[in-house]
């Protein structure tokens, strides 16, 4: 299996706010992932209505747009085996609420509305790349060794 598939995350601004930037970056490199990428942005409208863009006609949509501009968010591209799949599992379901302890939404999240992070789609197959077109600059993805990958795959 491939270890440099790339997957992009963001911990949203209730994230931010709350300080849980710190764990949530350690659960991704204690299981092994590399950073290649991060930024600390404030969204604009421009960028929401450009990532959520599928959720256009969602009556959520307008709540959505307002909390992710609210405040910082920290976006990051992480990178290794099956990365996006692995992340998901990490980040649990979109609802707090129905996501399993030991998840990231599982253990700091309460409400649909709050879910402190953002983790691209799995199952949408180009939503990776798409993700990290929007927010990233191909010059600001970094190839670099972690020096115990040859602990981490056989
Ligand atoms: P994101 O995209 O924020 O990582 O969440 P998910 O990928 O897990 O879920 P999503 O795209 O379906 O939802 C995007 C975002 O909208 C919020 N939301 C969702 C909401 O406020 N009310 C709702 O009813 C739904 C379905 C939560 C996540």
């Amino acid at each position: 299996m491939s270890s440099d598939e790339r997957t992009f995350v963001m911990v949203k601004p209730d994230g931010v706010q709350r300080g849980l930037i710190g764990e949530i970056v350690s659960r991704f490199e204690e299981r092994g992932l590399k950073l290649v990428g991060g930024k600390f942005i404030q969204i604009d409208q421009e960028l929401a209505h450009d990532h959520y863009g599928e959720h256009e006609d969602k009556p959520f949509f307008d709540g959505l747009v307002e909390f992710i501009t609210s405040g910082p968010v920290f976006a990051m591209v992480w990178e290794g085996a099956d990365a996006t799949r692995q992340v998901r599992s990490m980040v649990g379901e979109t609802d707090p609420a129905e996501s399993a302890p030991g998840t990231i939404r599982g253990d700091f999240g309460l409400d649909l509305g709050r879910n402190v992070i953002h983790a691209s789609d799995h199952e949408d197959e180009g939503a990776n790349e798409r993700e990290i077109d929007l927010f990233f600059d191909e010059d600001e993805l970094l190839d670099y060794e972690r020096i115990d990958e040859a602990w981490l795959y056989e």
